[in-house]
């Protein structure tokens, strides 16, 4: 993994904090959780992953649970050096099928981890309902703004902005390969950027409701989302929620805000992750929002690979769970309008 970042000076400037985000998690702990998960006969039994990571490594549960309790710090933890399934199988070139795994000891680490964070859990729209996702390049999508694209930037974004209330709250990335010539940066924009370097008048129009939403076309075409803020929220709980790509403003304030906070991500406030097989990036969607710069994509399975995996804070109420192991919300145009309807009761 290798940082890089602007010089920006303000009380915000992710490099004050970036050191205690990275976390270098002992080889013995990790180790011996890797070898107690080989062991795992129901490596989707998310209960019983976490039993095992609780068992062998208390240093890492400790500042898991520090991360998920810290609602107003820069929003991102990276752990490095956590151990990837050698020899590990090429990257695959589309969909997998839900219940194989790929990468076992990455995945059932990856599952463990998120499962300190909160509830795992899958949307039918998105990824088939798959606990897992594979984030490689896809041929047949090679120039889309999407996970699944290499040739144009997947610009920055709260993941799945459209759904809120019923987006992820964590967004857990595994590298499990980089290749070895192209770099793919991901990309971070944290709230506290946002706030520290936009002028006070641009924050303000941010927390306005003055931002169009695409549909959640995955789920469902009839329903159209109310405009929203980027920034919500006071104090410890305030959030961010942007996607550069799809959002657009709809009054001549937000227009002048939106103006900055694109110049914002196009400038060297973002950070930029060189993501390297082992690392484990830990994102809360509420607090700092990602992306992906361009890169260049070879399909012969030897292609950049992250692993990917979704949590909340909680399932209920929106979550059905179709088994023990499957959280999934439905792609059901109806049970999407009424959700919306209630969601002020949303957690
Ligand atoms: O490829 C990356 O670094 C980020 C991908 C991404 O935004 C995602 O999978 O949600
Ligand atoms: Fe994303």
């Amino acid at each position: 993994m290798r940082f890089e970042h602007g010089d920006s000076s303000h009380g915000g400037d992710p490099s004050d904090s970036m050191s205690e985000c990275v976390v270098n998690v002992s080889h013995e702990e990790i180790n011996a959780v890797a070898r107690a998960l080989r062991l795992v006969e129901t490596p989707r039994n998310l209960a019983v992953l976490k039993e095992v990571l609780n068992t062998f490594c208390p240093n890492l549960l400790r500042k898991l649970q520090a991360f998920r309790d810290d609602s107003d710090g820069v929003g991102y933890l990276l752990l490095r050096a956590i151990p990837v399934d050698e020899p590990v199988c090429p990257t695959p070139s589309g969909l997998r099928t839900n219940e194989i795994e790929l990468a076992p000891i990455s995945e059932r680490l990856l599952l463990a981890v998120a499962s300190v964070l909160g509830e795992v859990i899958s949307y039918e729209g998105e990824w088939e309902g798959a606990l897992i996702h594979d984030v490689c390049p896809v041929r047949d999508h090679a120039e889309s703004h999407s996970s699944m694209g290499s040739q144009e930037p997947l610009d920055i974004h709260t993941e799945l902005v459209n759904l809120i209330p019923f987006e992820p709250l964590y967004v857990c990335l595994y590298c499990v390969r980089t290749s070895e010539e192209t770099v793919a940066r991901t990309q971070l924009l944290p709230l506290t950027t946002v706030v520290g370097c936009l002028p006070g008048r641009s924050v303000e129009a941010l927390r306005r409701p003055e931002f169009g939403v695409s549909p959640p076309y995955s789920f469902t075409e009839s329903a159209s989302v109310p405009a929203i803020s980027i920034l919500s929220g006071f104090g410890k709980f305030e959030r961010l929620a942007v996607e550069l790509q799809s959002m657009h403003p709809i009054t001549e304030g937000a227009a002048r805000a939106w103006a900055e906070l694109q110049s914002l991500c196009a400038g060297t406030a973002i950070i930029n992750l060189e993501l390297k097989s082992g690392d484990l990036l830990l994102m809360n969607n509420r607090r700092v929002a990602h992306g992906r710069a361009p890169f260049r994509a070879k399909y012969d399975g030897s292609d950049r690979w992250l692993l990917r995996v979704l949590a909340r804070n909680s399932l209920w109420p929106q979550f059905a769970s179709v088994d023990s192991n499957r959280r999934i919300l439905k792609k059901d145009p109806a049970i999407f309008a009424r959700l919306l309807a209630g969601s002020n009761t949303d957690s």
